[in-house]
């Protein structure tokens, strides 16, 4: 048999330019920053480092507008710098890919500006028009779908100056590209794709991956929000009938060529045997997917940032499923739970509460480093990381979709106090601006990220306690923990990155307990969700204790014996036998 693919045991180091590290004291991160960072990350553990886009955009949402595939935004720097940034990786023994936006382009690349120039130009089809406006009764035009845009209102745009709309299913600067077209498709092989392949990298994060294939009836969705005309409308548009055509066509045409990595964005597909057909090794598509039952744990069903609580075992049941559903087949998966359009993980899924926030964020660490699949660490998730605090008004948000969809509901209703209010809960929550405030550096005014005069974002008010320095020179930090973790989860990568996933008690409210098979090896994780003193049973004899995130943990196995543990608040202890 084939060796194993090298980007399974790998950890993967999420960058967002934007608010990774300024070199130039403009205030944004750029590729020189990145650069003078490479051997922070080196020491870590990581092995791939993936940059979020650093390609021309005039930026209306944070570079996933892309106006120019072969250039880079020129505050970020130069290809010139993105080659130094290959080159350094590779020196180090490191990968880097980068995002693949695809899905989409911005309205000022030099594709739309033909398309949109005339009904005749070459390029008109490269972009999804139609002229099927409806009249509504009164005469006013309406789109040609109810559909719902993810940063609000209609997915179709007017353009007065042909008469017809566009789709877009993101901001109506983000234009979609039509897949149907092979001469489109040619043209984001070479490049989106193979200006970058040929200059070294190593794969790609896939966009929006399940949205190239529309169904292109273009029918109405069904209204299932009556507080508004548009509609959630993503069955029409995601894992659409030509997907994994076109998947099967890029691997045949681009990537057959080179030895990548392609981690799949794969948004509104919780079934297993769906994703499976985009992740099985023999089917060449891609080598896995971000599955988004984890990160979308908490958000309102017709409207995202309307915050709904959840229990402990809605979460184990997410990442049983996506534990399980590659067993006894060739597809491969993700374990993450932070990226830049996600609240961190300690405040979404365990305490931020200052007297917890170190413990929570070394018992999610223990839990990811122990799960099967390629690890994706989200930068600051190293340090732990917290939410925006709560005071911040929304003033200081600055994300397109937070924005637009408290803009909407300060219209729907009237400005109500009481609705706003529940808004900011829910960006506080789960807010993408949670994840791109500036990287905490150290505790020197603007956190190190920039020599000022000020950053683009509002620094973290706990810059000072939570930072990369302060955290390099404590060997109980939760940087040194992250570190230990990685370095543990490569000793016994049979176990904990490709062993076989079970868990127990899964009904259980307080504690989370899995264990990793290897043959005879194996490996226990216990974790406690809560603030509170709980009790588990290790669900087999002859473990070894081996991790724990409390301090005094080995003296407290030593003087217990039997099955039993009592676990201290969000205390997480891991055990090895076999
Ligand atoms: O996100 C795509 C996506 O499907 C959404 O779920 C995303 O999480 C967003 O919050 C909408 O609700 C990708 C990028 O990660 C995101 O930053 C971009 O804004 C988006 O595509 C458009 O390119």
């Amino acid at each position: 048999s084939l060796p194993a693919p090298w980007w399974k045991d790998a950890v993967v180091y999420q960058i967002y330019p934007a608010s990774f590290k300024d070199s130039n004291g403009d205030g944004l991160g750029d590729i020189p920053g990145i650069l003078s960072k490479v051997d922070y990350l080196k020491d870590l553990g990581v092995d791939i480092i993936w940059v979020s886009p650093m390609y021309d955009s005039p930026q209306v949402d944070m570079g996933y507008d892309i106006s120019n595939y072969e250039d880079v935004y020129p505050p970020y720097g130069t290809v010139k710098d993105m080659e130094d940034l290959i080159g350094a990786c590779h020196e180090r023994g490191m990968k880097l890919i980068l995002d693949l936006v695809i899905n989409h382009t911005s309205d000022q690349h030099a594709w739309f500006k033909e398309s949109r120039s005339s009904k005749d130009n070459p390029k008109r089809d490269w972009y999804i028009w139609n002229h099927l406006g409806i009249s509504a009764e009164d005469g006013t035009r309406l789109p040609p779908t109810n559909w719902r845009s993810y940063f609000s209102g209609s997915t179709w745009e007017y353009d007065e100056h042909t008469g017809e709309y566009y789709l877009h299913l993101f901001a109506k600067e983000q234009p979609d590209l039509n897949w149907e077209n092979e001469e489109t498709r040619k043209a984001i092989y070479n490049s989106a794709m193979r200006f970058w392949l040929d200059k070294g990298v190593d794969g790609f994060r896939v966009d929006t991956v399940n949205m190239y294939s529309k169904q292109v009836e273009f029918l109405d969705a069904p209204v299932v929000d009556t507080s508004q005309y548009y509609q959630p409308a993503w069955q029409f548009y995601a894992n659409g009938p030509r997907m994994h055509e076109f998947l099967r066509e890029m691997n045949d045409k681009v990537l057959s060529e080179y030895d990548t990595v392609m981690v799949g964005e794969l948004p509104h597909t919780p079934d297993p045997e769906k994703v499976l057909k985009y992740v099985s090794l023999a089917d060449r598509q891609l080598s896995m997917v971000f599955q988004f039952d984890i990160v979308d744990l908490g958000q309102g069903t017709t409207a995202k940032y309307h915050f709904q609580p959840w229990k402990l075992p809605a979460l184990k049941g997410i990442v049983t499923k996506w534990q399980q559903f590659i067993d006894g087949t060739d597809g491969w998966t993700t374990v993450f739970c932070e990226n830049h359009d996600q609240g961190r993980s300690i405040s979404r899924y365990a305490s931020d509460a200052p007297e917890y926030r170190v413990l929570s964020a070394k018992m999610l660490a223990m839990m990811l480093t122990a799960l099967t699949g390629t690890l994706f660490v989200y930068q600051g998730q190293e340090i732990g990381m917290v939410n925006v605090p709560k005071s911040w008004p929304i003033e200081d948000f600055q994300d397109i979709e937070s924005l637009g969809f408290y803009k909407t509901i300060a219209s729907l209703s009237n400005n109500d106090k009481a609705a706003l209010e529940k808004v900011m809960e829910g960006l506080q929550i789960l807010g993408r601006d949670n994840a791109r405030l500036p990287m905490q550096w150290d505790s020197s005014q603007f956190a190190g990220f920039t020599n000022g005069p000020k950053p683009w974002m509002r620094l973290h008010d706990l810059y000072r306690e939570i930072n990369v320095k302060t955290q390099l020179a404590d060997p109980n930090s939760t940087y040194s923990f992250w570190k230990h973790m990685i370095k543990f989860r490569k000793e016994f990568k049979d176990i904990l990155v490709h062993g076989k996933y079970e868990v127990f008690d899964p009904e259980n409210e307080q504690t989370f307990v899995f264990a990793k098979h290897h043959g005879e090896k194996k490996a226990v994780v216990v974790l406690n969700f809560t603030g509170e003193d709980q009790r588990v049973d290790l669900p087999f004899d002859g473990l070894s204790f081996r991790v724990g995130n409390y301090p005094d943990t080995l003296a407290d196995e030593e003087a217990t014996a039997g099955r039993t543990r009592a676990l201290r608040p969000w205390e997480g202890r891991l055990y090895l036998a076999g």
